[in-house]
């Protein structure tokens, strides 16, 4: 580099005659704008081949830089700042323009312009490298001995001061440091300009490489590991830079100090306190990660200054107990309460184990002084399926609150380091981010790195080298910090919730911490991690570690300190006394999203009547005018669009109705009623079998759209109708979450097919079936899962109505007791409903009934396919007329009916085959021996109902038909219940498929075969002649 100093004096020497130089070449205008993306009259950048041999090159460029700055690219400029920066005074001026050219400065120069060109450009690739990769080498583990990354490399790209800056790295270098570079030491002390992609300066522009590389370090390779540079936006990463790069940024005023330390205390002491009085009970303490609590915290104090006001949070087993009693705020004596094993069940809740429930507080933070809603949602052991619940409860909120932007709502998530790796739900949640139906504006994520996954370690539990690298798939910023420094990780939680509220994007903290015990209190952990846990034994407290510093500091005493620990310690032991008075377990008192206009005081519901769910004529026709027409003017269909709505009209003019139009009929009339709903799922817009069309797309113009359910009426409720992600798992756990917020609401998700659902069966399995009885919150999600045998094979024909089926809870052995309103009663007793309405006016009613209930159930529908253009598919409005309501069994009401005693065989069935059974029906001319009844509400199983029908038809023989295979479908559910009515005096016969393995035959003729195999079961009278049960 010393050789290139010569030339900067040559070429300073050479100003005189730059202008008369430049006309040659340039031959326009005095001034030139030098482009660096030209050939000759540009500025190749000062490392580029061309430049190499090219001296005159490198004088037109100089003379160009110094007539203006601006006329060169921005590397040239950096160029010849350097070299005149480091020129010797006295050699400028001696040589003239032309001397470049010739003797000896000539015979230098291409290799002294190259030399100096590839340092500068060296350094810059060095901040680059760092800003990149230098979290690689950050001090992240707190045992220091796994690397956070998996890898003890360091990047060969960078130059640090612990082990190359200074030595030979390349041992036949003869000391010169190769590295990546070819940088020697003598340029530690050369200034090199820094580029505008770095904030290392502060208010230098330039600086020495030393000090250059120093700072890199500091801002790069301590306590915290940034890695953004994936980031694809200019402003986002500079922002970054500025947070980190910017030489003493992490400040903190002593009482900043004081409060962390207070925090540290209450989540050291709350452990400690759990651990001595109970020490032999499971409760996944938080030790190794305790400044989780003041981590949560800083985040929340930070949002609440700017503006948010409610926080929702999910997070696993780990530290849970801290985190309601140190960050809800939950009042110790009901925690520890919890622990008393005598404790009775005061409500219907089966009584969750503790690190499962959830919780809501409304208090005042008292660093904003601002009220601010806390919510930690219940959930199941299943980790990080809670995660699309809390998104989806996050946007309900922002959404009925007209928070677009996700200003006043917000929701954070605590991860495990194995779980956020290996869970796929954790990557559809990402998905969902920046979805506008699914949006919430920004999660913090903050994952409890303590190196291990129960007992597996994470070298052979992930593959990718850090557990939060699934978070990079939507340009999420990502904070690495070792948890043993608490102020690096306040300041790390301070950016989050900047960045969130800067930019509204997830952003995730990976705080890398250790686990002080096994999996839980009473696991062994040295029996697999033998070296980590005789480290961990040697660990102090990170308690311990940060007041001593502070006491070093001055910042606070001995004395101070231990005042505040015996202050916590004393306020736990009060509350251990009054614990001991609660002999009554309140699972209410931990309900996370409580609705307290909907219910009584008491958590009971309003009234226990029938609700009547049929429709003003004028409602009727105006939903169905508005579903066959375009209501905005200009707007270009697609002509196939237009066949349909004038179909629609058709029907309409003859007071009809198809699936369609009943569906536009629930949702129509809700909306008036100021009851939001809200569709979503994969092509639910269109729908699937392109019978809904709720979203017009105009032909001609890009974007335009039209939602005619939005133009019903002037002061209607939203309708929300939303394509989603091709996930099942997470949008049915947003879409639940998102029924959580408001009972209010109704809120469906639809199966692309039902065979789709089991690929969200955790969300059904762990939430949708057994939420109340564990967590004692209603939900009324409903699903619609498309569903029936049409011979297309054995994906997308069945929704498994049999799993549904066999997780509701009504007893089959149990004749119910009919007392007030029987439908109601069995409705609010059971876990969920299961139907498969055959007409379009039931369907209505059903959607209809589920809002106007008075407490909320999630319901399971079974939808069709060919029904939904089914001729006989169809309902009159007199169906849905005022007084009508959803029938759960559909009666014979053909001249079967009218001589029930006449009658041979009852054939009851659900859903499509009804259709197939009455066409057969008639075809064989036995409408009077053989009546047929459709059950339209499978579960809860209409006790009252079927005895009516049985009773009636006293002398007729019952079968079950169902279009499933035997081991599928309704069977195992109904038939128990069936003989529960007859009070086993009587068979109830199946008819249908016999078992199978696959739910369907991909093969038409079989699938034709046995068909008419059944059918010919079903009306040959003397099927069962003879026969056992
Ligand atoms: C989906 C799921 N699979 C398996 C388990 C069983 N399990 C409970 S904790 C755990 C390890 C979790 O490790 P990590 O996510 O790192 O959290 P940590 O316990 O270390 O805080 C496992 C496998 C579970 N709870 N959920
Ligand atoms: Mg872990």
């Amino acid at each position: 580099m010393s050789q290139f100093r010569a030339l900067a004096a040559v070429l300073r020497g050479g100003c005189v005659g730059g202008s008369q130089w430049l006309r040659v070449c340039g031959g326009g205008p005095a001034r030139r704008w030098v482009d660096p993306g030209r050939s000759c009259s540009s500025g190749a950048a000062p490392g580029h081949s061309a430049v190499a041999g090219s001296s005159s090159y490198v004088e037109e460029m100089y003379f160009a830089w110094l007539e203006d700055h601006k006329n060169v690219h921005e590397s040239w400029d950096a160029f010849f700042r350097n070299i005149q920066d480091s020129s010797p005074s006295g050699e400028v001026g001696e040589i003239r323009p032309s001397a470049l050219l010739q003797g000896r400065v000539q015979s230098h120069s291409p290799g002294m312009a190259q030399k100096v060109v590839e340092d500068h450009l060296a350094v810059h690739t060095l901040i680059r490298a760092y800003q990149i990769r230098g979290h690689h080498v950050a001090q992240l583990d707190p045992l220091g001995i796994l690397d956070a990354d998996l890898d003890s490399f360091v990047p060969s790209d960078l130059i640090t001061t612990i082990d190359k800056l200074g030595k030979p790295h390349n041992p036949f270098s003869h000391g010169v440091i190769v590295g990546f570079y070819n940088l020697d030491e003598s340029d530690l002390d050369m200034s090199f300009q820094l580029p505008p992609t770095t904030f290392i300066g502060g208010a230098d522009n330039t600086l020495p490489l030393k000090e250059i590389i120093r700072r890199l370090e500091t801002s790069y390779c301590g306590h915290i590991g940034v890695e953004y540079m994936f980031i694809n936006n200019v402003d986002q990463c500079q922002w970054i830079r500025q947070k980190f790069e910017t030489p003493g940024i992490m400040q903190f005023t002593d009482a900043e100090k004081r409060t962390l330390l207070a925090r540290l205390i209450r989540s050291t002491r709350f452990e400690d306190f759990l651990a001595r009085k109970w020490s032999s009970e499971k409760r996944f303490g938080l030790e190794g990660c305790e400044v989780l609590i003041p981590a949560l915290k800083t985040m929340i104090d930070k949002s609440s200054a700017a503006g948010i006001d409610s926080v929702i949070m999910g997070m696993p087993h780990r530290g849970r107990l801290n985190v309601l009693a140190n960050v809800i705020r939950k009042d110790l004596d009901q925690i520890f309460c919890q622990f008393d094993p005598k404790l009775e069940p005061a409500d219907e809740g089966s009584g969750d184990v503790k690190y499962h429930l959830g919780m809501y507080h409304e208090r005042i933070n008292r660093e904003t002084d601002k009220n601010i809603t806390l919510s930690l949602m219940a959930n199941p052991s299943h980790l990080e399926a809670v995660d699309p619940v809390v998104q989806g409860k996050t946007k309900a909120e922002q959404f009925y609150r007209g928070d677009t932007q996700g200003k006043k709502v917000m929701s954070i998530l605590i991860h495990g380091d194995a779980a956020f790796a290996g869970q796929g739900v954790v990557y559809e949640t990402f998905h969902l981010s920046e979805l506008p139906s699914y949006t919430t504006h920004g999660t913090i994520h903050v994952v409890v790195n303590n190196q291990i996954g129960f007992t597996t370690d994470p070298r052979v539990a992930r593959s990718s080298p850090y557990p939060t690298d699934v978070a990079r798939v939507v340009n999420a910023p990502i904070f690495h910090v070792n948890a043993d420094d608490p102020e690096a990780v306040m300041y790390v939680c301070r950016v989050a919730a900047e960045w969130r509220a800067t930019f509204n994007k997830d952003v995730v903290i990976d705080l890398v911490c250790y686990r002080r015990f096994g999996h839980n209190e009473m696991d062994e952990p040295m029996f697999t991690q033998p070296l980590m846990y005789k480290q961990i034994c040697r660990q102090e407290q990170v308690l311990k570690k940060y007041s001593n510093r502070l006491i070093a500091e001055g910042v606070v005493t001995l004395q101070d300190f231990e005042e505040e620990v015996s202050k916590y310690d004393k306020i736990c032991e009060e509350a251990y006394t009054s614990s001991k008075d609660g002999k009554i377990l309140h699972i209410r008192h931990w309900l996370d999203s409580p609705w307290p206009d909907f219910f009584t005081a008491e958590g009971e519901p309003k009234s226990m009547s029938g609700v009547s769910t049929g429709l003003h004529e004028e409602v009727l026709q105006h939903i169905s005018q508005i579903a066959s027409s375009v209501p905005l003017e200009g707007f270009h269909i697609h002509p196939g669009v237009s066949r349909i709505l004038r179909g629609r009209a058709d029907l309409v003019k003859n007071r009809q109705m198809d699936w369609a139009l009943g569906e536009y009929m629930a949702f129509g009339s809700l909306l008036k009623d100021g009851i939001h709903v809200r569709l979503s799922g994969q092509d639910v817009e269109r729908g699937t079998f392109s019978h809904r069309h709720h979203v017009l797309h105009d032909q001609e113009l890009d974007k335009l759209i039209c939602v005619p359910m939005n133009h019903l009426w002037a002061d209607q409720a939203p309708y929300t109708v939303c394509n989603s992600s091709l996930s099942e798992y997470g949008v049915l756990g947003f879409e639940l979450g998102f029924a959580m917020a408001s009972p209010n609401a109704l809120i469906l998700w639809e199966a692309q097919f039902g065979d789709f659902n089991n690929t969200a069966q955790c969300i059904i399995d762990q939430f949708i079936s057994p939420g109340q009885a564990k967590w004692v919150r209603n939900n009324g999600i409903v699903l619609l899962l498309p569903h029936g045998m049409e011979g297309m094979g054995p994906e997308h024909s069945s929704a498994r109505p049999e799993r549904f089926l066999q997780m509701s809870k009504d007893d089959p052995d149990h004749f119910p007791e009919f007392s007030g309103d029987f439908e109601v009663q069995q409705l609010y007793e059971c876990n969920w409903i299961v139907v498969n309405c055959s007409t379009p006016a039931n369907y209505c009613h059903v959607l209809r009934r589920q809002i106007l209930l008075p407490f909320r159930k999630p319901l399971i529908i079974f939808t069709p396919k060919s029904l939904l253009r089914h001729p006989d598919a169809r309902s009159s409005f007199d169906d849905l007329a005022e007084g009508t309501t959803f029938k759960r069994l559909i009666p014979d009401e053909g001249p079967a009916s009218q001589n029930p005693a006449q009658v041979k065989r009852v054939i009851f069935c659900t859903g499509k085959v009804y259709y197939e059974l009455a066409r057969e029906r008639k075809r064989q001319k036995l409408e009077r021996d053989i009546a047929i009844i459709r059950l339209e509400q499978i579960s809860p199983f209409p006790f009252d109902l079927v005895r009516a029908e049985a009773e009636r038809y006293g002398n007729a023989e019952l079968v079950w038909c169902q279009e499933e295979h035997k081991n599928m479908g309704y069977c195992d559910y109904v038939r128990p219940r069936f003989l529960t009515v007859v009070a086993n005096q009587k068979p109830i016969w199946y008819v249908g498929r016999d078992p199978a393995a696959a739910p369907a035959t991909g093969n038409k003729s079989t699938h034709l075969n046995e068909l008419k195999r059944f059918m010919d079961t079903a009306f040959n009278l003397n099927a069962f002649q003879g026969k056992d049960l």
